[in-house]
């Protein structure tokens, strides 16, 4: 259990470039006040594709973490792993938690729905019939994500959990380069959860 960890199996190795994905988990391992080094790849110096990183990552893709020598890439995976690993944070709904369902749905949703919903719609891709989409259509997936942050402050209601970082910068780079749309409700819920987030954004 992670309450025999201590602090130095819980270092962790972020594999970051400045103003990517990777920022959102750079602060969540702040706000986690986690034991972590930066391994700082230069993406206009295409560092992420050369040999020595791919060889780590052969997607050559931050984010990327690396814990007691494991890989574990993909955001929701990523944010999942850290908060688990930090469950003193109180911001990862624990098994037997009745939010722990809801947790793992919008993290498993980031990727699987929105990002390649919202990716296809950026590159005007001609949308598929809706049940051969894994995500059905750009729309089901915009009003299940607006529909959700409706229903309170957070993805989860009135409970703040690492799903707020994901969500939170996500859609924070999303509406800036004007791919989701910012409405009042979707600009709301980023001023309120994205602070610390944005104090990590540029490094
Ligand atoms: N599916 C990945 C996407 C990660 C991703 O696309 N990262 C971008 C930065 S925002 C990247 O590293 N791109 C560099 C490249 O593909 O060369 C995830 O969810 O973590």
């Amino acid at each position: 259990m992670n309450s025999n960890l201590n602090d130095a199996t819980r270092h962790v190795t972020l594999f970051h470039s400045p103003q990517t994905r990777s920022g959102g988990v750079l602060a969540l391992l702040e706000e986690l006040g986690a034991d972590y080094e930066l391994h700082v790849l230069n993406q206009k110096k295409n560092e992420q594709r050369g040999a020595a990183y791919l060889a780590i990552n052969p997607m050559g893709k931050v984010p990327a973490i690396m814990h007691n020598g494991a890989l574990v890439t993909e955001q929701s995976a990523v944010y999942l792993y850290l908060a688990d690993l930090y469950p003193e944070a109180g911001i990862s709904p624990q098994m037997g938690d009745a939010l722990r369902g809801p947790y793992l749905r919008w993290l498993a949703f980031y990727g699987s729905c929105f990002e390649p919903a919202f990716v296809d719609k950026a590159l005007k891709r001609e949308p598929g019939s809706p049940g051969m989409m894994p995500y059905g259509t750009v729309d089901d997936v915009w009003n299940t994500v607006t529909g959700q942050l409706a229903k309170g402050d957070y993805m989860l209601g009135s409970q703040f959990s690492a799903l707020d970082m994901l969500w939170g910068s996500s859609l924070n780079w999303m509406t800036k380069f004007g791919l989701a749309p910012e409405t009042p409700l979707v600009r709301a819920y980023i001023d309120r959860v994205i602070q610390p987030s944005v104090l990590c954004a540029g490094r």
